[in-house]
């Protein structure tokens, strides 16, 4: 595979783990998430993954309505690729979490290439009188769940995501998920170009170190062969591991899904604060951001014009 002529940024801005008590900054409203994608977008974002939160209460939801008032008003905004979580939160059923695919046939959808423990509980000894009854007990539930990926599931995503044209974007959160994807590879349900996120540091999966993200590239390297692959890090690994990714020829992707801040001790006022810190170090170590049309080229998808929002 040639290799990438420029890099891709992805903001993933809201996701389904912080609650909105945890940053005044932190995007938690469908009108708040629109916003940080667009302004993400113009930072120099060709990505954006957008989950969604339920206007009442910023609460993760699987309310397709939702989803798709915050996709239309991002596309109506800017040509960004939106790429649509089909992960959710840990707590969604397999049909409420692929359902906004299935739906809005996006460019690009998140693909869980495994099962693993997702926790996050800690976040809660962070909260002393959150604006939400819903944001401790959602946390602390965390301990109790499994993020559930099952083959019968995987081989569900993988064959409505091919019927509808719709590139996966694979989060890879332990070495293990690696092989899954080339077993489904061997299956003939994977399209070429491979698309991987490395989704480090997430307690339950891989840890954030550089070795291990080095060890994840070589696998997959032995395992797939030709791929692309970008690299996300929760919390403070969030830029050493994505610096570390840039330098080792990866994508990388920030945002305040993945992070709240923007330095120890320094609240990230958006994802753009973290797309513009990125797009910075990228420059100086000699690399080029794509806009989106240029990501659509690397990563072959099927354009703007095909989705159905
Ligand atoms: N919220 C996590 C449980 C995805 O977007 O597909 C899963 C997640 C991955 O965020
Ligand atoms: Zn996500």
């Amino acid at each position: 595979m040639a290799k990438q002529s420029k890099i891709i940024i992805t903001a993933a801005v809201t996701g389904a783990t912080h609650t909105p008590s945890l940053s005044p900054y932190f995007p938690a409203t469908p009108d708040q998430i629109i916003e940080d994608a667009v302004t993400a977008h113009r930072a120099g974002a060709a990505v954006v993954h957008i989950h969604a939160r339920d206007p009442k209460d910023c609460s993760p939801t699987p309310d397709l309505g939702v989803m798709k008032e915050i996709v239309t008003s991002i596309k109506q905004q800017c040509d960004a690729v939106v790429c649509v979580t089909t992960g959710g939160a840990v707590w969604m059923s397999s049909e409420q979490r692929l359902a906004p695919a299935v739906d809005l046939k996006p460019e690009l959808a998140s693909c869980n290439a495994g099962s693993v423990n997702f926790v996050f509980a800690d976040l809660a000894l962070k909260l002393e009188n959150p604006k939400y009854e819903w944001e401790i007990p959602y946390l602390k539930r965390t301990n109790e769940l499994v993020f559930t990926n099952t083959f019968t599931g995987l081989e569900y995503y993988l064959n409505t995501m091919n019927e509808h044209g719709i590139r996966p974007e694979f989060e890879v959160y332990d070495v293990g998920m690696i092989n899954n994807i080339a077993y489904f590879m061997k299956k003939g349900l994977v399209q070429k170009p491979v698309y991987l996120q490395f989704v480090m540091g997430i307690l339950g999966g891989i840890p954030a170190t550089v070795d291990n993200l080095v060890y994840l590239v070589k696998t997959a390297r032995e395992q797939i062969g030709d791929f692309v692959w970008s690299c996300a890090a929760a919390g403070r690994a969030q830029f050493p591991l994505v610096t570390a990714a840039l330098t080792m020829g990866g994508n990388a992707r920030v945002g305040l899904e993945d992070n709240l801040y923007l330095k120890p001790g320094v609240l990230a006022k958006s994802s753009a604060e973290q797309v513009v810190q990125i797009k910075e170090i990228a420059e100086r170590l000699g690399l080029e951001i794509a806009n989106s049309e240029e990501a659509r080229q690397i990563l072959d998808l099927k354009g703007l014009d095909k989705v159905n929002y």
